[in-house]
């Protein structure tokens, strides 16, 4: 209730630039690191108050059942069709694609929530295998449609309030429930992925679930990745993901729709909530809906409380040419990202290139 009102009053301020993540509801500022894990929490009842909405509850044991299997391309593994049972009474059904490389494990995972998409074919399953991975993706969209039909964890709880993107990354948390009940998965080793309005529950997923090493949003953009306060015209902005997505979001954040500098938070505050955890967002330069430079700057604001945690190198970001899409190019990136998180590899790509070099600094605050 206290922080409730809190967080209410906090909502009230206008702040122009990107606000301080170090900054309490009492006003004074966080001083040490071991206040961190407090702060994270605090950070993400606000994000998830005003913007997102709760998450659903947590339901009864996730379970899967293996309704058809197949060999991978080249003899690299298997690919298994699951169907999840989630949600109260596991009333919600969720199709998942597993593909597990041949040979010993545990495997890291890449669990990705745009199966609904129907763009995760055998190359994608072949180069996920080929490096050791295990590919996971789960379809979303029967977790709460794309739409404002209160289908899925809608109907399973008819009180349930949140928007899409909370229901979604709850999607993600099941999912990997059930992962972790496989002996082929390495359980410490689990990075989540997906694209656009993918990417942006992927984010939410990660800032909000610390058994996630690695979170990966890919050309997320507003509502992900990229920051709401500054933008470019060709950039998609509050105003204008309110406006056609509304069930994305909780009612609350329409209270944001020409007030953004009232908004407590931005984006780099929920980059900052998956810290100490490694956090890649990829980017592509053509993306311009996606806000590429601002996705820079919540990057850049972000890696200022990574590196105050001691993890520098734990926070990048990866600007390739070309348009809005999630290919195989990028999930390479993810791949060498991951293995330099997860095994302490050499890999010859960079995490740290600024595509915009002269882009301004934002905000005035520095660590504490
Ligand atoms: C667009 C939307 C973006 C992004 C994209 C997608 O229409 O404005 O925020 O989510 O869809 O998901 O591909």
């Amino acid at each position: 209730m206290l922080l409730a009102m809190m967080v209410a009053v906090a909502g009230g301020q206008v702040v122009a630039e990107l606000p301080d993540p170090f900054l309490k509801p009492d006003g004074t500022r966080v001083r040490s690191r071991r206040e961190w894990p407090a702060q994270r929490r605090r950070l993400l009842e606000t994000i998830l108050h005003h913007q997102y909405g709760p998450l659903p509850p947590k339901g009864s044991k996730v379970t899967g059942d293996i309704v058809g299997q197949r060999a991978a391309p080249d003899g690299l593994g298997e690919v298994r069709d699951v169907t999840l049972s989630m949600g109260p009474h596991g009333v919600v059904k969720v199709r998942l694609m597993l593909a597990i490389p041949a040979g010993k494990g545990p495997f890291p995972v890449i669990l990705d929530g745009d199966l609904g998409w129907d763009r995760l074919n055998d190359a994608f399953v072949t180069l996920m295998l080929k490096r050791g991975y295990i590919l996971a993706a789960f379809n979303r969209e029967q977790v709460g449609p794309d739409s404002a039909d209160r289908k899925g964890v809608y109907e399973a709880w008819p009180e349930y309030d949140g928007g899409r993107l909370s229901a979604w990354a709850w999607g993600f948390h099941r999912t990997l429930d059930y992962l972790l009940t496989l002996p082929e998965v390495d359980g410490k080793r689990v990075a989540v992925t997906g694209h656009s309005r993918g990417g942006k529950c992927a984010l939410l997923a990660g800032a909000t679930d610390e058994r996630i090493a690695v979170t990966a949003p890919n050309n997320s953009g507003c509502g992900g990745a990229g920051n709401y306060r500054f933008y470019d015209d060709k950039c998609e902005t509050l105003e204008a993901i309110v406006q056609r997505f509304p069930y994305w979001f909780h009612e609350r954040f329409a209270d944001y729709v020409g007030n953004v500098q009232r908004l407590p938070f931005d984006q780099h505050t929920l980059k900052a909530c998956v810290a100490p955890r490694a956090l890649l967002s990829t980017e592509a330069l053509g993306d311009l809906w996606a806000n590429p430079k601002g996705t820079q700057q919540t990057y850049q604001a972000a890696k200022e409380v990574y590196a105050w945690l001691g993890v520098p190198d734990r926070v990048g970001i990866r600007f390739r040419p070309g348009k809005h899409e999630h290919g195989l190019a990028d999930f390479e990136t993810l791949l060498d990202f991951c293995d330099v998180q997860f095994f302490g590899k050499a890999v010859s790509r960079h995490f740290d290139a600024l595509a915009f070099p002269d882009a301004p600094k934002v905000w005035s605050w520095t660590a504490p």
